[in-house]
């Protein structure tokens, strides 16, 4: 079984099962797609990490009614910032919304904190794991891989903000470990088009160097 992407039908081995494949949900947290979070501090139009939400939500409905597994990130920072790098607080700063800093929706990426949640539209289940990670990668820093070791998870869907930074990350982290990523386009975004659109193409070079990439509608129509 497989599902039509760009540019080899995946998985590369036809193996796609609800038992080693996980849907990835990468920081769809109100600090990258609301109002008056960290995104939008930034001045960035929201528009972009807005657009990804409903065809999330159609994939999630669609692979949670299928028993796939389904895995949820959260970038941000403990209250104490004791794992906050100086540097990133330092950017962070220089652009007005400095990590920590009081915002319309709490200090910005820092757990605990309103904007620093995944927003209700997309929000987990029971017994759907959180990774709450301080870095772009969802590996770093985490137990994600323990979890899909210990799951048998083979496949990864990305999906998720932003395309060109956690996404990327993310799929770059699992490709050198070994996962299949699979991204899908729509189920992206980033807060600029033209990053989207080469984190996208970059996917595709040197015959899938991270992987492949597909959209919803096709991963709706096809998945076993
Ligand atoms: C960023 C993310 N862009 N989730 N985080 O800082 O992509």
């Amino acid at each position: 079984m497989t599902i039509a992407a760009d540019p080899y039908a995946w998985p590369y081995n036809g193996d796609l099962r609800p038992e080693n494949t996980a849907l990835m949900i990468i920081d769809m947290q109100t600090d990258f797609c609301g109002e008056g979070g960290y995104v939008d501090k930034m001045g960035y139009d929201l528009s972009m990490t807005q657009a990804p939400i409903e065809p999330i939500k159609a994939v999630l409905g669609a692979m949670r009614a299928k028993g796939y597994h389904i895995i949820h990130t959260r970038e941000g920072h403990r209250p104490d910032l004791t794992d906050l790098p100086a540097n990133k607080r330092w950017r962070s700063r220089r652009i007005g919304a400095g990590i920590g800093d009081p915002g319309p929706c709490g200090k910005i990426l820092v757990r605990g904190e309103p904007g620093w949640d995944i927003i209700p539209d997309l929000y987990p289940q029971d017994g759907e794991p959180i990774i709450d990670k301080p870095g772009k990668g969802s590996f770093y820093a985490t137990d994600l891989e323990m979890i899909l070791r210990t799951r048998g998870i083979e496949n990864i869907i990305l999906t998720g903000i932003t395309t060109d930074v956690c996404v990327s990350t993310t799929m770059r982290e699992g490709n050198d470990r070994g996962f299949e990523c699979l991204v899908l386009s729509d189920c992206c975004g980033a807060t600029d088009r033209g990053n989207h659109d080469a984190a996208l193409k970059m996917v595709t070079m040197q015959g899938g160097v991270f992987g492949a990439v597909s959209d919803s509608a096709t991963l709706l129509t096809q998945l076993p």
